[in-house]
């Protein structure tokens, strides 16, 4: 909306008002005061990628209600260098919430500013990020993955190594990973895996036989 129609809509509040005809809380929201971040705040991630969670804000009234249909312009405040975020504009929904993506840049701390047409003080988000680990090193162990997570850069090596005693284990992956992935092994006590991941993404891989008892893990692969 614009602040015409803003200032049209609190007129209409106001006729209502008047009129005795005040609805307690099923009263519509007057004009937005106030951005308030709602998600995404204070991440640590790594260098040119983009954040996990999403950026968000809710826009309230003077009362604390939240107000949907709000223009919310997002911007990256720190210096060059520090990533994008996409859209650009976004609008409060039914729950007076607007997201946006953000990636981090090259630079260690990322600030992000929201704001709506009048705002005196913008929201803010830090966002930090550093360099991803080249290596990553999983244990077979315990009837698990251990650690279950893991991540990587891009060009970045992940081991497994069985190390259960007797006890015998496979290396699955998820049939919809990105590809190129490690090929699946037959049952086996002892061994190990290397690859290479190259492709950015989520995967995750199972041990056939313990699956249901969650031997499961998942590696993320990072720019
Ligand atoms: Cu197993």
């Amino acid at each position: 909306m614009t602040r015409r129609q803003w200032a049209r809509w609190g007129v209409l509040v106001g006729i209502l008002w008047a009129s005795g005809c005040n609805g307690g809380g099923t009263q519509p929201p007057g004009p937005p005061t106030d951005l308030v971040p709602t998600g995404g705040d204070r991440q640590n991630w790594f260098f040119n990628n983009p954040l996990p969670t999403v950026l968000s804000v809710t826009a309230v009234d003077i009362d604390g209600r939240a107000v949907p249909g709000v223009i919310v312009t997002w911007a990256v405040t720190s210096s060059s260098g520090s990533g994008a975020v996409s859209p650009t504009q976004s609008t409060t929904n039914a729950i007076g919430v607007a997201t946006t993506t953000d990636s981090v840049g090259s630079s260690t701390t990322q600030t992000v500013s929201a704001t709506f047409s009048g705002l005196v003080s913008p929201a803010s988000f830090s966002e930090f990020a550093t360099t991803p680990p080249t290596s990553a090193a999983v244990s077979l162990e315990n009837f698990a993955f251990n650690p279950k997570n893991s991540l990587v850069q891009t060009g970045g090596t992940v081991t497994w190594t069985w190390n259960d005693g007797t006890a015998v284990h496979t290396l699955n992956f998820n049939a919809t990973d990105p590809t190129p992935r490690p090929a699946d092994t037959p049952p086996q006590a002892t061994g190990s895996v290397t690859f290479t991941f190259t492709t950015v993404g989520t995967y995750s891989f199972f041990c056939a036989i313990h699956q249901a008892q969650g031997m499961t893990g998942q590696p993320t692969v990072v720019h």
